[in-house]
């Protein structure tokens, strides 16, 4: 009897040790018969697994919100494709290890994402993981083997508003005063700012009247709304009557002080006159939203042409001035809007050309 327990026991324990070889094993054979009949099938499409990076956060900034939506309307088209988003937030000092553990998972066939720093973000980053495949848009990088890049002509955006800030300034709608001063608020100072948004604004402005000069403040970060009021306060007080605003989620402080003093704004980037209706006089667009479906789309389909960078211009479709908005129409007289209408269908059609400079 004890000799019969015995060998039931070691059977038992023979029987747990090998069960799990047999499920394995088993397992492989059960794989291997469909890779059988797939020579036979059409090829099914290889899995697509996309990064979304929002470098900061997208809520209140339309071109990561852009981003995100022309992201995920391509993914939603491909059912071999997924994406996962990722905010990086707003301390900058974080994003190249924040983009590094996502790389580093080697779980995505393409990281995107936007703003003019990124590729600087990346750089070190790809030579660490060579299969990495990076597309940036409203950023600027070629030849990279592993990049590809998109860039928004920003000069005729800024030249456009500047126009109509210029416009406004001079002219005797209801809070403009006398003097030719204009504003721009910025979150941070970086090179398409310094050398795409900055002087179009002003280009754009002088050529309406050449003594108007730019009363240029810097936020210091993409959130504070409050410092960016105070600092719309006193540009107002100095006798600034037409604030740009290019700084993201600290925007609606400017909105707020510019309907209680009775000035104006001008938006980049997305129709955003209902944010601040009879305040926000002037919105550029740029439609991030399709260029990023038509590369996500492209990405998937393995078409994308890595080592290239590419320039946009207003003639391609994706930047414009938005004229046929109903507080546009309501907020800007007749007279103004034909004006600048007339050097936004310059810049259009491609017949008065404004170059994107060195960055
Ligand atoms: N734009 C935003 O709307 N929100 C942001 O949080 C934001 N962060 C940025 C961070 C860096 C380092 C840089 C260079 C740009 C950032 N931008 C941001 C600006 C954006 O890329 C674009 O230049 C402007 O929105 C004007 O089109």
């Amino acid at each position: 009897m004890k000799g019969n327990k015995k060998l039931l026991t070691v059977a038992v324990i023979f029987m747990l040790l090998i069960t799990p070889v047999l499920v394995f094993s088993g397992g492989q054979q059960e794989a291997e018969a469909p890779m059988a009949e797939k020579e036979e099938a059409p090829a099914k499409a290889e899995p697509f697994k996309l990064a979304v990076v929002v470098p900061g956060v997208a809520a209140g900034s339309p071109l990561y919100e852009q981003l995100v939506d022309g992201s995920q309307k391509a993914v939603d088209e491909y059912p071999n494709a997924s994406m996962k988003v990722v905010e990086l937030g707003f301390n900058q000092a974080e994003w190249g290890e924040k983009m590094t553990s996502i790389v580093a998972t080697g779980m995505y066939d393409a990281v995107i994402t936007s703003n003019p720093s990124m590729p600087f973000v990346c750089m070190e980053l790809a030579g660490q993981f060579p299969d990495q495949k990076f597309i940036f848009v409203d950023g600027f990088i070629e030849g990279h083997p592993q990049m590809a890049s998109y860039l928004y002509n920003q000069v005729e955006q800024s030249y456009m508003l500047g126009y109509l800030a210029g416009l406004i300034t001079t002219s005797d709608m209801e809070g403009a005063n006398s003097d030719l001063k204009i504003g721009i608020v910025v979150a941070q100072e970086y090179p398409a700012l310094n050398k795409m948004m900055v002087p179009g604004f002003l280009q754009g402005a002088q050529a309406v009247d050449s003594g108007i000069t730019l009363d240029y403040r810097v936020v210091g970060n993409w959130y504070d709304a409050n410092k960016a009021a105070e600092l719309a306060k006193s540009m107002i007080d100095s006798g600034v009557d037409v604030i740009g605003v290019i700084c993201g989620g600290a925007a609606p402080g400017v909105f707020e002080v510019c309907a209680e003093r009775n000035k104006y704004v001008m938006y980049w980037d997305d129709n955003s006159y209902a944010k601040a209706p009879g305040v926000i006089a002037g919105s550029g667009a740029l439609h991030q939203s399709k260029l990023v479906y038509e590369v996500v789309v492209d990405a998937i389909n393995g078409m994308v042409d890595y080592g290239t960078g590419t320039k946009l211009h207003s003639r391609d479709g994706y930047i414009e001035f938005v004229s046929d908005d109903p507080n546009y129409i309501s907020t800007v007289p007749e007279d103004i809007r034909a004006e600048q209408q007339k050097v936004v269908d310059a810049i259009m059609s491609g017949e008065m050309v404004l170059e994107i400079p060195e960055l």
